[in-house]
């Protein structure tokens, strides 16, 4: 009899009509098989998916270039279908889940017609975690088939452990036309499943990634007491050898692979890199929080990328170990056949000649950009010379502190720790950020998102605020929650903290508050450094710099007050008391 799995498969091939069907198994042949379809078989707007890149300088890497129309995550065709629409809340895109099923079916309906179906089995998590869970995607493109490989643990074996069971998440992709009228992507947490039809980029198609561990699994930790979040996992090592764990939520695009893979600047310090993305928290035995990496490989943004900004991916991207490596949208040297991005010229010159995401000549002088705002590698993490020992330990790891951050250029200081726990979960649920290329809007807009969760929560965020009061109510010493912000500005406009490398400064703080070892200053909107306590030593920021990092400008909370008014005004009744008593209070320690 076909087991749950066959039968799911074979439902879609009666839907999709592929001409083939092929049950992937990880393995690096494969691999090789799929890539060499990539180059001389499978197309995409004309060209072949994949093109091999100078193996000498990046070993195993290919360039792929995506169709001009398709390089975001698309969070206006990206729908949580729960069963009801106030479920889903205000902030997700919403249809009644039998009409989106009619309606997405008749886009699958052939559109694999002369085409092969390729089936991932893969796991989130380490598959002998308790926390792990298995899944099986379809999908119509090698490329995402082989960004999978990457990004997940995909493996035969998952086929034997699922066995006759119907729990699995399940994943049907299809590049469809590519045509932007008919991309949806679209969530059904009731049953696990994900559809995902008309994009090939990553958080649209790689459908493990953001649709099953975020969206899908927020709603699954909601039930199950845990949580799913946007988060880095990382070891901060001290010069006396103790580690401590750290997670950081920042929005897209706003520093969490960097922060994950830092090369301290301070002597004896060093970070060791558990996950960029996306961290799984769970109780464990002695009831603190643990967090395990779900993903298996990093999907990072290219642009500024380089040894002086992040040295470690730089050599993850050069090693030679875990097979293969994927660059998206980004520019090319031809004459070298090596990709490259804006800020890569930090350390070399820019090529005299370069090819720009589109595969065009670039011309320097036409105000475009050669790589694509948004082009990304896709690199196994167990390529990271920063990667912690404890990345496969099935438990996960002990959270001290826990950290949100964003881009705002006056509000938010340095860093700010919060009085407790509940007004911590006040200050990530008020998160707001300057948007940038991650996602098809506007760019350098503020929007409030809160947790960096906005688009990939699976549920009524309103209720998502509630189950993280929930959570910290169970802990009788709860991580400690710190915002941070590298992005404050000078008059000029100028970044006014060197971030990367440096804010190992601010990890410092972190690390000494959780630890006791120094004493912070209260402000109305939380605990921040003394001056003295921050390790400046060989910065070149004058006092007036130091200050206005930490700076309260009255008149901009003001403004900043109502907003986060108004922001909450959409949950209505559903929005926690304890939030609305947290703004109150915060507007009177403001005198505002
Ligand atoms: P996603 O993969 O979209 O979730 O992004 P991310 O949060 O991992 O962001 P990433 O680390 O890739 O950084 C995105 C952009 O922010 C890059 O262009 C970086 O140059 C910039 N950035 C990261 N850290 C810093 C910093 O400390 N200071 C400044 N000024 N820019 C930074
Ligand atoms: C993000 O946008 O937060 C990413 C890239 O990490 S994607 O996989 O597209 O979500
Ligand atoms: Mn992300």
């Amino acid at each position: 009899m076909a087991t749950e799995v066959e039968q799911w498969v074979d439902e879609q091939a009666g839907l999709t009509k592929p001409e083939k069907i092929y049950w992937c198994d990880g393995s690096d042949d494969e691999a090789h098989r799929l890539l060499e379809i990539g180059m001389t078989v499978e197309k995409i707007g004309g060209h072949f998916t994949f093109s091999e890149l100078n193996h000498k300088v990046f070993p195993n890497a290919y360039l792929h270039r995506s169709h001009p129309s398709d390089v975001a995550r698309v969070e206006h065709l990206t729908f949580v279908n729960q069963p009801t629409k106030e479920m889903a809340g205000p902030n997700n895109n919403w249809m009644d889940p039998v009409e989106a099923k009619a309606k997405l079916n008749k886009l699958f309906d052939g559109c694999m017609k002369g085409r092969t179906m390729y089936v991932l089995p893969y796991t989130m998590g380490q598959p002998d975690s308790p926390y792990a869970k298995d899944c099986i995607q379809i999908t119509d493109s090698v490329y995402v088939a082989v960004s999978m490989k990457i990004m997940t643990r995909m493996s035969s074996r998952v086929i034997e452990r699922i066995g006759g069971s119907s729990d699995f998440v399940k994943g049907l992709h299809s590049i469809g036309e590519l045509d932007p009228e008919k991309r949806f992507i679209m969530h059904f947490p009731q049953e696990s499943l994900v559809m995902s039809v008309g994009s090939g980029y990553g958080g649209n198609a790689l459908l493990g990634k953001k649709c099953f561990s975020l969206r899908i699994a927020s709603q699954l930790a909601l039930k199950e007491n845990w949580l799913a979040e946007h988060m880095i996992v990382a070891g901060i090592e001290d010069p006396e050898g103790n580690i401590t764990y750290i997670t950081g939520a920042f929005p897209s695009a706003c520093g969490k692979t960097n922060l994950a893979m830092m090369s301290p600047s301070l002597p004896g310090y060093k970070l060791w890199t558990l996950g960029d993305d996306i961290a799984w928290i769970n109780f464990g035995p002695d009831k603190r929080l643990y967090a395990i990496n779900p993903e298996a490989g990093f999907f990072g943004v290219a642009p500024d990328t380089c040894y002086k900004t992040n040295p470690n991916m730089m050599d993850t991207l050069k090693a030679d170990k875990f097979f293969p490596t994927l660059f998206t949208n980004t520019a090319l040297d031809p004459d070298t056949n090596t990709p490259w991005w804006e800020g890569m010229e930090r350390d070399n010159p820019a090529p005299k000649r370069l090819l720009d995401w589109q595969g065009k000549e670039f011309n320097p002088g036409s105000g475009n950009k050669a790589a694509h705002p948004n082009s990304r590698f896709t690199v196994s993490i167990y390529n990271a010379p920063t990667l912690s020992k404890e990345v496969d330990n099935p438990q996960g790891v002990p959270v001290s502190a826990m950290l949100f951050g964003s881009r705002r250029s006056r509000t938010i200081p340095l860093v700010l720790e919060s009085f407790d726990w509940n007004h911590g979960v006040f200050c990530a649920a008020t998160m707001g950020s300057e948007t940038t290329a991650a996602a098809a809007l506007k760019v350098g807009v503020i929007r409030r998102d809160p947790f960096a969760m906005l688009p990939f929560c699976g549920y009524n965020m309103a209720d998502y605020f509630a189950h993280w009061l929930n959570i910290g109510s169970q802990m009788s010493n709860p991580p400690k929650i710190f915002m941070v912000n590298w992005f404050r500005v000078d008059e000029q406009g100028r970044f006014i903290w060197p971030g990367f490398r440096e804010n190992i400064r601010v990890m410092k703080w972190i690390i000494d508050r959780v630890h006791g070892r120094v004493k912070a200053k209260e402000t109305p909107l939380g605990f921040v450094p003394y001056l003295e306590d921050m390790d400046f030593s060989g910065l070149s920021l004058n006092q007036a710099e130091k200050e206005r990092l930490f700076k309260i400008d009255p008149s901009a909370w003001a403004k900043e007050i109502e907003e986060i008014k108004s922001f909450f005004s959409q949950f209505g009744d559903r929005l926690p008391q304890e939030l609305c008593n947290q703004c109150e209070a915060l507007t009177k320690r403001l005198g505002i």
